[in-house]
C-alpha cells in the first residue's frame, strides 16, 4: 500500500466488508463523503451466499453500485488496493474466515466485530496474524475511526454524532480504548477540549484481543501527525501496565492522559465483572485505582477523577498549542450528508404526499385491520364472511339482516353448473394445460352484460325507473323504445314455469328481513310485464342496495362503481375454482371443439384468386 507501519489507514484505504451490513456500509460511505474522500472506503462485500450480485448504496446525494463476491479469495483478486478486512461474521464463521484473510498478503488489517469468539480462536488468529505482520482489531469492538480518511464499520454512531464530534477531518489526538461507547464518549471530549481525536481505536473488550492498548500508542507515538495520546483503560488485565513499561524506557514520550475506568469497584463488598468479558480484577494489580496510581507514578496526566478528564486534556492540549508542537488549523465546514429519507421522517423533518390513498385496512400495526375492525375481534364477534365483505366493501358494519343477505348470495352465486359461459371458459383453459389463476381468470372475463355482471345495471335501471315514476309498462316500452334489454330481465334456461329457485330464495329472504321491499315489488311487477311476453324474461336478481341499508347518495355510488357485479364476482370465483380443481383431478386432456358443431361459411375460392390476379 506504501504506507508507513504506524499509519495503518489512510484517505486512500480501502476495505473489504465481510457480512452483508448494509447499515454499516452505508455508515462508512457517509463518513466517506463527508471527509470529502474521492473514493468509497469500501471496494467490496464478501458474503458465502445467493451468488455475486451488486448491491445500491448512497454516495452523497448520488448513488453507487458495489459488487458482492463469494469468496475472500476473489474479492481480494478483484479488489487489489484494498488492504483491510472489515469482518462481520458471527462468533460462529469469524475464525474460518479471518484464517481465509488471513492467506492474503494483499490484506494488512483486520476488525473483528463478533462478539462471544472462544478465546482459544482468538489466540489462534492473534498467533498467525502477528506472524503475518497483519494487524487484528478486536473481537468484539465497534472497530475504529481515523478522522477524515477512514470509519471501520459503524465507529463513531450516528451522522449527527460523526459531525459534531468533527470526525470528518483529522485532529491531533490518537487514543485508544476497549469499548465503542467509551470511544463516542471520548470523540466528543476530543472535539470541545483540543482540536479532536487523530485516530481512536477500540480494542475491544475481550480477554484476548488481537492488538492491544501498546500496539497503537507505538504507532501514535511514531506517527509525526499524532501529537498528544490518550488511554482509556478499564479494570481487569494488565495491558495497561505494558504502556506504562514503555513510558517508563522513553519508548512513548509524547505527552499521554489517562483513565482506568471501574474505580467505583471498590464500592462492592465483593468482585465486580463489568460488561467486558476482561473487565474483572484478578489481582489487586488489576483494579482501575491501581492502574490509575501506577499510571500516574509514570509520568502520565491522570486526573483526580473521571469528571476531571475533559479539564486535563484541554489543559494538556493548551500546553501543546502554547509551545508550538500544535498548530491549530482552520476549521471547514464538512459537506452536509444527506439524511435517508426514512431516518428524516420518523425525525419529522419533511413530509411528502402520498402516491396512493387507502381506507379500507391497515397492516401496520400490531395487529391487522378491516376498517378499522382489529381481526381478532372478526373472530371474538363471529361477524362470518358477510360481515368481512361489510367491512372491506362498505367500510362498516352492516345489520345483520345485510350481512347475512350477502352470504346468501355468495353462497347463493358459487356456481351454475358446468355449461355456462364462465365455468365452461375456465374448463376450457384448464384441459388447455393453464394454471389454477388463468383458469379462474379466463372464466372471470365472461362476465359482463350479457352473463352474470347485470346487477349494477340492473339496480340503476330499476331505481331509475321507480324514482321517476314510470308504471312497470311504461319502464318496459322506453327501454325497448331505446333498444336496450333491461339487464337483470331474462334467462337462457328458466322461466316462469321452471323457476329459478335461487331467485326464490331470495325474494322470500327479502320479503322476510329487508325493512323496504318495495323495489324488488317494483321489479317482479316489471317481471309480470315481460314474462307476458315470453316465459323466459323472468327476474334473476334481487334488490339489495335499496334494502334500508344505504342511503339514496351510498346505493347510487355503489351501483355505478359495480359493487354488486362484485358480489357475482365473488361468488362465482368459488364455482370457476371448483371446475378447475376438478377438471385437474380428472386429468382431462386438452378440448378441441367438434367442427360439425361449428357452421363454417363456404368460401368461393375461385372469386378470390381473380380479386387477387386484378
Ligand atoms: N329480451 C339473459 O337471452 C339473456 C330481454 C328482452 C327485454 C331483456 C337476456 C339478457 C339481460 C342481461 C341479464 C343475466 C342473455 C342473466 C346470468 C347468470 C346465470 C346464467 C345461467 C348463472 C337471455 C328473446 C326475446 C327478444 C329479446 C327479448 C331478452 N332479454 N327484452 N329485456 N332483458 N338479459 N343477464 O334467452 O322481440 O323476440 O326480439 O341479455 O340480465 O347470467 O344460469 O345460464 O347463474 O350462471 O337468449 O344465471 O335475457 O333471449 O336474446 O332470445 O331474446 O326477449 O329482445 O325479443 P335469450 P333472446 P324479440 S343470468
Amino acid at each position: 500500500s506504501g504506507r508507513p507501519w504506524y499509519r495503518p489507514f489512510d484517505e486512500t484505504t480501502r476495505s473489504i466488508v465481510y457480512g452483508l451490513q448494509p447499515r454499516a456500509i452505508q455508515g462508512m460511505l457517509d463518513f466517506d463523503f463527508a471527509c470529502g474522500r474521492e473514493t468509497p472506503s469500501v471496494a467490496a462485500m464478501v458474503y458465502p451466499f445467493g451468488g455475486h450480485h451488486v448491491q445500491k448504496f448512497y454516495w452523497g446525494t448520488k448513488e453507487t453500485l458495489l459488487p458482492v463476491f463469494t469468496s475472500m479469495k476473489e474479492a481480494v483478486a478483484k479488489c487489489p488496493d484494498a488492504d483491510v478486512v472489515v469482518n462481520f461474521a458471527s462468533s460462529r464463521s469469524v475464525y474460518q474466515s479471518t484464517l481465509e484473510a488471513l492467506e492474503f498478503p494483499q490484506i494488512k488489517a483486520i476488525a473483528l466485530i463478533a462478539e462471544g469468539v472462544p478465546e482459544r480462536h482468538a489466540r489462534e488468529i492473534l498467533h498467525l496474524a502477528k506472524k503475518k505482520e497483519v494487524i487484528i482489531i478486536g473481537p468484539a469492538t465497534v472497530g475504529g475511526i481515523k478522522p477524515g480518511c477512514f470509519r471501520i464499520g459503524n465507529t463513531g454512531g450516528m451522522n449527527e454524532n460523526i459531525l459534531s464530534s468533527k470526525l470528518y477531518r483529522a485532529g491531533s489526538v490518537g487514543y485508544v480504548s476497549k469499548s465503542g461507547g467509551m470511544s463516542n464518549e471520548l470523540n466528543n471530549i476530543l472535539s470541545l477540549t483540543t482540536d479532536g481525536a487523530y485516530e481512536g481505536i477500540a480494542i475491544g473488550g475481550d480477554r484476548y484481543p488481537g492488538t492491544t492498548f501498546i500496539d497503537h500508542l507505538l504507532r501514535y507515538e511514531a506517527d509525526p501527525n499524532c501529537k498528544m495520546l490518550v488511554l482509556l483503560g478499564e479494570v481487569g488485565g494488565v495491558e495497561e501496565y505494558r504502556v506504562i513499561e514503555a513510558v517508563k524506557s522513553g519508548q512513548i514520550k509524547k505527552p499521554i492522559v489517562a483513565w482506568a475506568i471501574g474505580t467505583c469497584a471498590k464500592m462492592f463488598a465483593t468482585d465486580v465483572q463489568f460488561g467486558h468479558a476482561g473487565s474483572m480484577a484478578n489481582s489487586d494489580l488489576e483494579t482501575a485505582e491501581a492502574k490509575n496510581n501506577a499510571m500516574r507514578a509514570a509520568g502520565f496526566i491522570v486526573p483526580p477523577t473521571f469528571e476531571e478528564l475533559p479539564q486535563v486534556l484541554a489543559e494538556t492540549y493548551q500546553k501543546l498549542v502554547g509551545d508550538g508542537t500544535i498548530q491549530p488549523k482552520p476549521e471547514v465546514p464538512p459537506p452536509q450528508i444527506p439524511m435517508d429519507y426514512n431516518w428524516a421522517q420518523t425525525l419529522g423533518m419533511v413530509r411528502k404526499p402520498a402516491a396512493f390513498i387507502s381506507t379500507i385496512s391497515d397492516e401496520r400495526g400490531q395487529e391487522l385491520l378491516y376498517a378499522g375492525m382489529p381481526i381478532s375481534k372478526v373472530f371474538e364477534e363471529d361477524i362470518g364472511i358477510g360481515g368481512v365483505v361489510s367491512l372491506l366493501w362498505f367500510k362498516r358494519r352492516l345489520p345483520a339482516y345485510a350481512t347475512k343477505f350477502l352470504e346468501m348470495v355468495l353462497m347463493l352465486t358459487a356456481d351454475h353448473g358446468p355449461a355456462v359461459s364462465g365455468a365452461m371458459t375456465t374448463v376450457i383453459t384448464t384441459r388447455a394445460g393453464k394454471d389454477l389463476v388463468s383458469s379462474l381468470v379466463a372464466g372471470l372475463l365472461t362476465i359482463g352484460d350479457r352473463f352474470g355482471g347485470a346487477l349494477d345495471g340492473a339496480a340503476q335501471e330499476f331505481t331509475r325507473a321507480f324514482e321517476a315514476g314510470l308504471t312497470p309498462r311504461e319502464f318496459v316500452d322506453s327501454m325497448r323504445k331505446a333498444n336496450k334489454l333491461i339487464p337483470g330481465i331474462g334467462h337462457k334456461v328458466k322461466s316462469k314455469a321452471n323457476p329459478d329457485k335461487r331467485v326464490e330464495l331470495v325474494k322470500n329472504y327479502v320479503f322476510k328481513h329487508f325493512p323496504s321491499a318495495k323495489l324488488l315489488e317494483y321489479a317482479l311487477a316489471v317481471e309480470d310485464v315481460t314474462s307476458a311476453k315470453k316465459d323466459t324474461l323472468i327476474l334473476n336478481q334481487s334488490r339489495f342496495l335499496s334494502s334500508g341499508a344505504f342511503t339514496a347518495e351510498e346505493a347510487a355510488e355503489y351501483m355505478k362503481i359495480g359493487t354488486l357485479n362484485g358480489l357475482f364476482v365473488l361468488g362465482r370465483s368459488i364455482g370457476f375454482i371448483a371446475h378447475h380443481l376438478d377438471q385437474k383431478r380428472l386429468k382431462q386432456p386438452l378440448y378441441r371443439h367438434p367442427a360439425d358443431d361449428i357452421f363454417i361459411q363456404p368460401f368461393n375460392t375461385d372469386r378470390i384468386l381473380v380479386q387477387q390476379r386484378q
